[in-house]
């Protein structure tokens, strides 16, 4: 066998989701690099409702930068019964500047994010990008550049929190 490109990349995903209709998702983004994060939120949302999770029970929250993910995340977690979250997607796009910035909020943001996984033992997905450049955001959010379409990673968010919400719940 003779392997030709790159094999980076996830294996396919389960394509179907028994029990999605019942679940409950929170994504909470950044509102840095609008354009991207338009996308990317609009990918996760397709593929939550591809996967059966109704539009209504998907709550989208806001947050000023991707600093701030991890607060905002928190904040759908320990929310009262009628904000409740089975999972919860942090959205945000890091591009690196001329400044050692980039490297501490994506430091501590991605901390961030895995922490509260643990601590509330409830999956939160990690949906930072953390790109050199704007190329590099415009194709991970499958707006592209340079006629390169890319691919959108929110649409994998979206299946990566159905996943883990029945995985959590005992579903699967
Ligand atoms: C300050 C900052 C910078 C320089 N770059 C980004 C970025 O590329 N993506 C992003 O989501 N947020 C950025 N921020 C804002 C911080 O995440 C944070 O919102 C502010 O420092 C306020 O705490």
């Amino acid at each position: 066998m003779s392997i030709t490109g790159s094999i980076k990349g996830p294996a396919p995903a389960p394509t179907s989701f028994p029990g999605a209709n019942k679940l409950r998702i929170g994504i909470v983004h950044a509102r840095w690099n609008k354009q991207i994060i338009d996308a990317l939120v609009a990918g996760a949302v397709q593929s939550l409702e591809k996967a059966g999770v109704p539009t209504d029970n998907i709550k989208i929250r806001s947050v000023p930068g991707s600093w701030e993910l991890p607060t905002g995340c928190q904040t759908l977690l320990a929310g009262s019964s009628d904000d409740e979250v089975d999972a919860v997607i942090g959205i945000g796009c890091l591009i690196k500047g001329s400044t050692m910035h980039f490297e501490y909020i994506c430091d501590c943001a991605t901390h961030g994010l895995m922490r509260l996984n643990l601590d509330y033992q409830k999956p939160v997905i990690l949906g930072i990008l953390t790109v050199l450049n704007e190329d590099q955001g415009l194709e991970r959010a499958g707006i592209g550049r340079n006629g390169q379409p890319g691919h959108n990673h929110g649409e994998d968010w979206g299946f990566a929190a159905v996943e883990m919400a029945l995985m959590t719940k005992g579903n699967q």
